[in-house]
């Protein structure tokens, strides 16, 4: 039996949201996020195979995001561009392409092409898209988590109405700079949500092993904002949840800090064996896969029927093999460009 028809067999664990039933849907919303779901499977799955191409067409670090698209997706559904700004860890891919970011940018990003949305220069792990709020990927483990604050106190002293969804891993929890920005942001008020996307290890470290407290939403009680889990592979109840979260920060009420509980089904990065999991675990984890959940919830639902989500598929693996040959074709940065951009200044250093 294949893991849809187990997955479809199960009694459903939760009703969709009141504000985002099917009976007041028409299903285009629902087909959409099914749709940019598996846009970003597609994408890093393919990531994965690029990678491994001979001649180091990716360079250096990449780590994909299979296995956690509906929180990217769910945040996406109530991020209001424009307004909202979002800042992210290195696992940065899903966010971008789930806040716009054509998947040409992406591939030709990850090539090292001038077309890039760094231009080439900063790879996986720093995807950015500044006009679309996507202020991106940081490799510094927790680095971000105060830059997150500074985005959402100038949201709040500036008076624009916006909010920063500020995501880290559970590996992030445990840096100091996690806990300034905590406890100055409920201070202060300041309109950032805390995302920790806990797919439940940090490279090959199980979060038990590196949290003394394991219920790692009660982080958020130390200070003194409303913390919570919820289901990260479940898209409508991010939307719900999250979008409670933001409702809450946009009234002036300030932060929440929220665990999204999920699975990632590749390793930490392109060169992890993941020796640290089991089969069985890797079998479970299928059956809570996020796309195929929603699969079977809007089939369910009559919103889409076997043949339309097949179709959905073939369109989204047309989509990334036609990105992944205009950024084969896209040229590379011009040499004497390589020292623009890397500072807001001139580079001192520039060499005669
Ligand atoms: C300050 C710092 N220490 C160590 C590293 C090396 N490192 C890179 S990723 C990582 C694990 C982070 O795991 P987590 O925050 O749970 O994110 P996930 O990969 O699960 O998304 C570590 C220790 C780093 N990049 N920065």
């Amino acid at each position: 039996m294949s893991v849809v028809d187990e997955v479809a067999k199960r009694p459903a664990t939760r009703k969709p949201p009141e504000s985002n039933s099917a009976a007041k849907s028409d299903g285009s919303a629902e087909r959409a996020r099914l749709r940019l779901m598996m846009l970003i499977r597609r994408f890093e799955e393919r990531t994965v195979q690029e990678y491994q191409k001979a001649g180091q067409k990716i360079g250096g670090f990449c780590h994909v995001y299979s296995g956690q698209e509906a929180i990217a997706v769910g945040i996406s559904a109530i991020f209001q561009k424009g307004k909202d700004q979002l800042i992210n860890g290195y696992r940065c891919h899903g966010h971008s392409l789930a806040l716009g970011m054509p998947a040409r940018d992406c591939f030709a990003e990850l090539f090292g092409k001038a077309t890039g949305c760094s231009k080439g220069k900063g790879g996986s792990m720093h995807f950015f898209d500044a006009e679309a709020g996507n202020n991106g990927g940081h490799g510094i483990v927790g680095g971000h988590i105060p830059v997150g604050l500074g985005l959402a106190f100038a949201q709040k002293y500036k008076n624009t109405g916006g909010v920063t969804f500020c995501l880290f891993g559970d590996g992030a929890i445990n840096q100091g700079t996690h806990n300034e920005a905590l406890n100055m942001a409920s201070l202060m008020k300041a309109p950032v949500i805390w995302i920790v996307e806990n797919n439940g290890v940090a490279m090959g470290t199980q979060v038990e092993r590196s949290s003394a407290e394991k219920d790692l939403a009660e982080r958020g009680s130390g200070y003194a904002m409303p913390h919570y889990h919820v289901d990260g592979n479940d898209v409508d109840t991010v939307i719900e949840k999250f979008g409670a979260a933001v409702e809450r920060a946009r009234k002036g009420e300030g932060p929440s800090y929220i665990v999204a509980d999920t699975y990632r089904f590749r390793g930490h990065s392109m060169s992890d064996a993941m020796k640290y999991r089991t089969k069985d675990e890797m079998e479970k984890a299928k059956l809570r896969d996020p796309i195929t959940l929603y699969e079977v919830r809007l089939r369910e639902q009559g919103l889409l029927t076997q043949e339309q989500i097949d179709q959905l598929q073939e369109e989204v693996s047309k989509e990334v093999a036609d990105a992944v040959a205009q950024a084969d074709n896209d040229p590379h940065p011009q040499l004497e460009d390589r020292f623009d951009d890397i500072l807001a200044e001139k580079y001192p250093y520039q060499p005669k």
